[in-house]
C-alpha cells in the first residue's frame, strides 16, 4: 500500500474516482503453521467474505441469499442498475428488504448474471447436434469439483486450475472476475495455490481476496488430507482509489499484528458441505475498522 501510495501512477479508472497504480506486484503468505492472512491494520469483518465465498461456492448467481445473510457486497451493482432502468428509484435497505421479501423481484433483479460461482460451478457446455448445431447443456462443467477428483488423484498435475475469465460471457456479468485465475500446487503433501488478480482495490477488495483464496486453500486441503503450504497472490493492476486518503494514512502508521489462526469444527463430508459455523478463527486482535467508500 506504501508503494502504491507514494509511487503509484496517478489513473483515471472506469468508475471516475481516479486511483493510483501499480503495475505486476506478487506477495506470498505462509500458511503452514495454520495462520490465516486477514489483516490486522484494520478489522476485517472475515464472516461476509466467508459466506461470500460459501456462495460462489453454491453456485449461485443472484444476491438473495447474501443479503438474506446480512451480506450487502454485492447488492451496489443490481442497485444500480434498478434505480437506472426501473423507473422506480429505492435507497439500498429498500431495495434489499424487496429482493428479500418477494422471490420474482429478487429473480427479476437481484441477478448478477454468469459471476464467480455460476462459472466455477457451471461453466457452460456446448455439444453438438445431429444437425450440425450446438446446444448448450445447462449444467455445464463443475470446476470445483474437478479440481478436488484432480488434486485427489493426480497431484503433480500442473492442471489444478479454475477460472472465472469465461470471455465469451463477460458482457452479462455485473462485474467481470477480479480474482479470476487459481492455481495449486502439492509438494511434500503440502497445498499451494497461486491466485492471478486482474484488478485489485488494496484499501477494501484486497483483504477479502486474500482471505477468501486461503480459506479455500485451506478447504481443500482438509478434504484431499494435505496439509496447508503457502499461497501466493499476484496482482497485476493494484490501485488505491484517491478518496481512500484517509483508510491509506491510517493503516499505515499502524504496526501490524500477528495474524490469527484457522481451525476447523469439524470435516464435511465435500467440499461444498461448509457452514460458517465450521470456521474457527483465534487470536484476531486488529486495530480498529476504518470505514472507506466503495467505487461501483
Ligand atoms: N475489486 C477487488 N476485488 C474484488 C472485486 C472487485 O479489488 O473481488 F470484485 C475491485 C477492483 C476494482 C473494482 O477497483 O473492484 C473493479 O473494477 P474493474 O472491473 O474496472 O477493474
Amino acid at each position: 500500500m506504501r508503494r502504491v501510495w507514494t509511487s503509484g501512477a496517478e489513473r483515471d479508472d472506469r468508475t471516475g474516482t481516479g486511483t493510483r497504480a501499480l503495475f505486476g506486484e506478487t506477495m506470498r503468505f505462509d500458511l503452514s503453521d495454520g495462520s490465516i492472512p486477514i489483516l490486522t491494520t484494520k478489522r476485517v469483518f472475515w464472516k461476509p467474505a466467508a459466506r461470500e465465498l460459501l456462495w460462489f461456492l453454491s453456485g449461485d448467481r443472484n444476491i438473495r441469499r447474501l443479503v438474506e445473510q446480512g451480506v450487502h457486497i454485492w447488492t451496489d451493482w443490481p442497485l444500480a442498475k434498478f434505480n437506472a432502468t426501473s423507473g422506480e428509484t429505492l435507497d439500498r435497505d429498500a431495495f434489499e428488504a424487496r429482493i428479500v421479501d418477494d422471490a420474482d423481484f429478487a429473480a427479476r433483479w437481484g441477478d448478477l448474471g454468469p459471476v464467480y460461482g455460476a462459472q466455477w460451478r457451471h461453466w457452460p457446455r456446448y455439444t453438438a447436434t445431429n444437425d450440425g448445431l450446438y446446444q448448450r447443456d445447462p449444467s455445464g462443467i463443475d470446476q470445483i469439483a474437478e479440481l478436488v477428483h484432480g488434486l485427489r488423484h493426480n497431484p503433480s498435475s500442473r492442471r489444478h486450475i479454475f477460472t472465472g475469465w469465461n470471455v465469451a460471457e463477460l458482457i452479462d456479468m455485473a462485474l467481470p472476475p477480479c480474482h479470476m485465475t487459481y492455481q495449486y500446487f502439492i509438494s511434500d503433501n503440502r497445498l499451494s495455490s497461486i491466485l492471478y488478480q486482474r484488478s485489485c482495490d488494496l484499501g477494501l477488495g484486497f483483504a477479502f481476496n486474500i482471505f477468501e483464496a486461503s480459506l479455500l486453500l485451506r478447504m481443500l486441503a482438509q478434504q484431499c488430507d494435505l496439509l496447508p503450504g503457502e499461497i501466493i497472490w499476484m496482482g497485476a493492476d493494484c490501485h488505491l482509489y484517491r478518496n481512500h486518503a484517509h483508510l491509506v494514512e491510517t493503516q499505515l502508521a499502524r504496526t501490524p499484528r500477528p495474524f490469527p489462526r484457522l481451525d476447523f469444527a469439524r470435516r464435511p463430508a465435500d467440499i461444498f458441505g461448509y457452514a460458517i459455523e465450521d470456521f474457527l478463527v483465534t487470536g484476531y486482535d486488529p486495530h480498529p475498522a476504518i470505514a472507506a467508500p466503495v467505487a461501483v
